[in-house]
């Protein structure tokens, strides 16, 4: 099986310090959460921001701020959000991807979201996977339901794209895709056979997801915005308790655990 890709989602738009109080929110918080991951075995960082009232924002200054700061202090391939929050309109969510991370995520398709929607129409994903695909990144798919899969494949073959493809099954969302025993393998066998991909279920579905997927050679994401329970009634210390104890589950499972470099190679970037 390949190296273990371990993604660190460590600040989400939707959590909050109420209900984490270890959430990193200012942008060296963030950078030095970042180096603690990688330092456990993280080696991308999918990046949310906050504002100085600790709201979700997806302001280019403060996105600026926080890829300098992390690149600053470690080598993690650092993953934009292109998602941000489901009251972002368009235009506000497009605008970071100007600064060139290495990674974005791309949702390729509209996804009921709890009480909310995320909106995510034809027009969008294809302006967003132009801006992504103009800027030298390389998108990660973020697959909430089985029909994005075919959505990302549809907008790879339309505009003849050559890149390896990388999807992430966020499974468990109130409104989505859960995590049924078979939801993994199922999707994993939609994607083609030389792509990657990994997993993460929300909140209680956690622990679940992640063994699977290094049980069937997929890679995992893990952090504050997907969990914020260590075990049940327990909250986690930290992103990097999370991001140690999957490392800890690949290496028992055999997993050599990815390096940023590694990942780099393994992802074409
Ligand atoms: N916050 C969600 C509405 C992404 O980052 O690309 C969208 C999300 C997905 O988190
Ligand atoms: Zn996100």
């Amino acid at each position: 099986m390949q190296p273990l890709i371990i993604t660190c989602a460590g600040v989400g738009a939707e959590v909050t310090r109420a209900q984490q109080p270890a959430l990193p929110l200012t942008t060296n918080e963030i950078a030095q959460d970042a180096a603690r991951c990688r330092a456990a075995g993280a080696s991308i960082y999918h990046l949310h921001v906050r504002d100085n009232e600790g709201s979700p924002t997806m302001d280019v200054d403060v996105y600026k701020a926080a890829l300098t700061a992390i690149r600053d202090a470690t080598d993690v391939i650092v993953q934009f959000s292109s998602g941000g929050a489901v009251t972002d309109t368009e235009d506000i969510r497009i605008a970071p991807l100007d600064l060139q991370p290495e990674m974005a995520s791309l949702t390729t398709g509209t996804v009921n979201f709890g009480s909310e929607v995320f909106w995510n129409p034809p027009p969008l994903i294809e302006r967003f996977y132009q801006r992504i695909r103009e800027r030298g990144i390389l998108p990660e798919f973020e697959i909430f339901e089985p029909g994005m899969i075919a959505n990302a494949l549809r907008i790879y073959e339309d505009r003849a794209e050559s890149h390896h493809r990388h999807f992430d099954f966020v499974l468990g969302v109130p409104g989505a895709m859960p995590a049924w025993e078979d939801s993994i393998a199922y999707l994993a066998q939609h994607t083609p056979a030389e792509a990657t991909w990994s997993a993460t279920g929300i909140g209680r579905w956690h622990l679940a997801v992640t063994k699977a997927a290094i049980e069937l050679g997929g890679h995992v994401r893990t952090g504050f915005e997907d969990v914020v329970y260590f075990e049940r009634g327990r909250l986690a210390d930290s992103n990097a308790q999370l991001i140690d104890r999957v490392a800890s589950m690949g290496r028992a499972a055999g997993r050599e655990i990815a390096t940023p470099d590694l990942t780099r190679n393994l992802l074409g970037l």
